[in-house]
C-alpha cells in the first residue's frame, strides 16, 4: 500500500476540553504524519457544505449546530494506508460501540460529540482537504 492523505478534524468537544494534543499523540503513534494542520471556528455554511451528505439525517441540524460550537482543529495526515489506518484509531462513530484503545473510547463524550473525524474512501480524503486547504498548506 503506497503512502496515502487523509483528513482528519478534531472536533469541539475535544478542542473545549483542550485535549487536541492528546488526539494528535494517538494519531502519531499510529504512524500517521501531520502534514497540514490549522485551529478555525467554521461558520454554519462551511459546517452545511462539509456535511452536504447528510443533508436529509434526523441528525444533521444537531450536527451542524455542534461542529460551529467552537474551535476545530482541521488537519491533513499522511502514511501508509492513511485512510483506514485513521479510521482504526479513531474508533466507531457511537463511543459505545468502539474497541479499546480507540480515540473515541477513550476521549468521545457521545455520538454526536464523538471527538473526531476522519475521511471514509481516498476520494472522500481528497474532496475534504480540498475543502479546507490549498496546495501550497500542505507541507509534506
Ligand atoms: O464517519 P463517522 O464520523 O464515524 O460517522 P458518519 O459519517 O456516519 O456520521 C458523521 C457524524 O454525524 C458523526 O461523527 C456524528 C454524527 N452522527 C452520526 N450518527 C448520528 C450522529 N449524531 C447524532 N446526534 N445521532 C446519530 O445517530
Amino acid at each position: 500500500m503506497a503512502v496515502q492523505r487523509t483528513f482528519s478534524i478534531i472536533k469541539p468537544d475535544a478542542t473545549r476540553r483542550n485535549i487536541t494534543g492528546k488526539i494528535v499523540d494517538r494519531l502519531e503513534g499510529a504512524g500517521l504524519r501531520v502534514v497540514a494542520q490549522k485551529r478555525i471556528q467554521m461558520t454554519r455554511e462551511q459546517a452545511e457544505g462539509f456535511y452536504a451528505v447528510h443533508k436529509e439525517r434526523p441528525f444533521f441540524n444537531d450536527l451542524v449546530t455542534f461542529m460551529i460550537s467552537g474551535p476545530v482543529v482541521v488537519q491533513v495526515l499522511e502514511g501508509e494506508d492513511a485512510v483506514a489506518k485513521n479510521r482504526e484509531v479513531m474508533g466507531a462513530t457511537n463511543p459505545a460501540n468502539a474497541d479499546a484503545g480507540t480515540i473515541r473510547k477513550d476521549f468521545a463524550e457521545s455520538i454526536e460529540a464523538n471527538s473526531v473525524h476522519g475521511s471514509d474512501s481516498p476520494e472522500n480524503a481528497a474532496t475534504e482537504i480540498k475543502f479546507f486547504f490549498t496546495d501550497a498548506e500542505i507541507v509534506g
